[in-house]
């Protein structure tokens, strides 16, 4: 039989076929491979099971995934930490305000999506506290480069309605920082779920493994989705030092037009991407943004 994970929390893993909701087991030569990527079963995978006489099940394969959320594990060894598997949008939550947003969080983000094959979203919270400026100049950057945008305020209400129409029937998952108002959007699409607002993250043994439960809720309009809590650092995964440029779609068009052919496009002389920035043409945020995150990568 074949189902979807729904959540995993240790070796316990909740499924759902049918429609029913079943606690698995997974074999355990699954779990042999899972060193190198720490996610050998991960909420969203399909799954074969075998049922057991009595209750439950055990997890017998793992379907290829389609797409994947993934990101360095916390920790010193690099390592994988897939999130999320088979995902059809990652919806990037940021808050006008409270918290500040953070640029590089965002940018990390749809990063992690696009290399996932997940379409990323981008969703402004929170504009209740802003006036339409404030938020226009804080969607600009992401509006310029065709991400889908949406604005909304789970407290005021603005939005909500488009909001629920971007989960529908669709596979998401929620990322944001802490304090964006997260479950606060979840609980206005499904007052159901009764998620808790305000949540402060529960960090074990000197913050070096930070829970990150990640559950899919199946939605009454349909659809699933994934409130993902504790992310602090998005830490990227997979993404060498020269690719980044690739993920950036207002410097890829430069690529080639430097004038060393390895140009870094952070301190060369006669850089394409320096001129650009220079000249407005790529936005100064998003510019800095690329520096500090190639900065935190390495060459191959
Ligand atoms: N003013 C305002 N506050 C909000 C909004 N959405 C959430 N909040 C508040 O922000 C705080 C954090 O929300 P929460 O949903 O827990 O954030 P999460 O950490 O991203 O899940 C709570 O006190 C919410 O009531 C909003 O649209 N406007
Ligand atoms: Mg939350
Ligand atoms: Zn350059």
């Amino acid at each position: 039989m074949q189902g979807r994970v729904i959540r995993i929390s240790g070796l316990k893993c909740l499924v759902e076929v049918d429609g029913q909701q079943l606690q698995c087991e997974i074999r355990g030569r699954l779990k042999a491979g899972a060193r190198k990527t720490n996610s050998p079963v991960v909420a969203g995978d399909w799954v074969e099971i075998l049922l057991r006489d009595g209750c439950g099940g055990i997890i017998e394969a793992v379907c290829p995934r389609t797409s994947k959320f993934s990101r360095g594990a916390s920790g010193s060894r690099p390592i994988e930490q897939i999130l999320i598997a088979n995902l059809d949008q990652l919806v990037v939550v940021v808050a006008a305000r409270q918290p500040q947003p953070r640029v590089g969080f965002i940018d990390r983000a749809i990063i992690m999506a696009v290399k996932g094959n997940i379409q990323p979203v981008v969703c402004i919270n929170k504009v209740d506290l802003v006036d339409e400026g404030a938020v226009e100049q804080l969607a600009a950057p992401y509006a310029a480069l065709g991400y889908p945008i949406h604005y909304s305020s789970a407290v005021r209400g603005d939005g909500m309605e488009g909001f629920k129409g971007v989960l529908t029937n669709r596979v998401s998952a929620i990322v944001g920082q802490s304090g964006v108002g997260k479950s606060a959007l979840l609980n206005y699409v499904e007052p159901g779920l009764g998620l808790k607002t305000k949540e402060i993250m529960v960090r074990h043994d000197r913050g070096r493994h930070t829970t990150t439960a990640v559950q899919l809720y199946k939605l009454q309009q349909g659809g699933y989705v994934a409130d993902t809590p504790g992310i602090k650092e998005l830490r990227l995964w997979g993404v060498k030092r020269e690719e980044l440029e690739m993920y950036y779609p207002e410097i890829a068009p430069l690529i080639g037009k430097c004038q060393f052919g390895d140009c870094s496009h952070i301190h060369e002389p006669h850089c394409a991407v320096r001129a650009a920035s220079a000249t407005g043409h790529i936005l100064p945020s998003r510019y800095e943004a690329f520096c500090r995150i190639a900065e935190s990568l390495v060459y191959e």
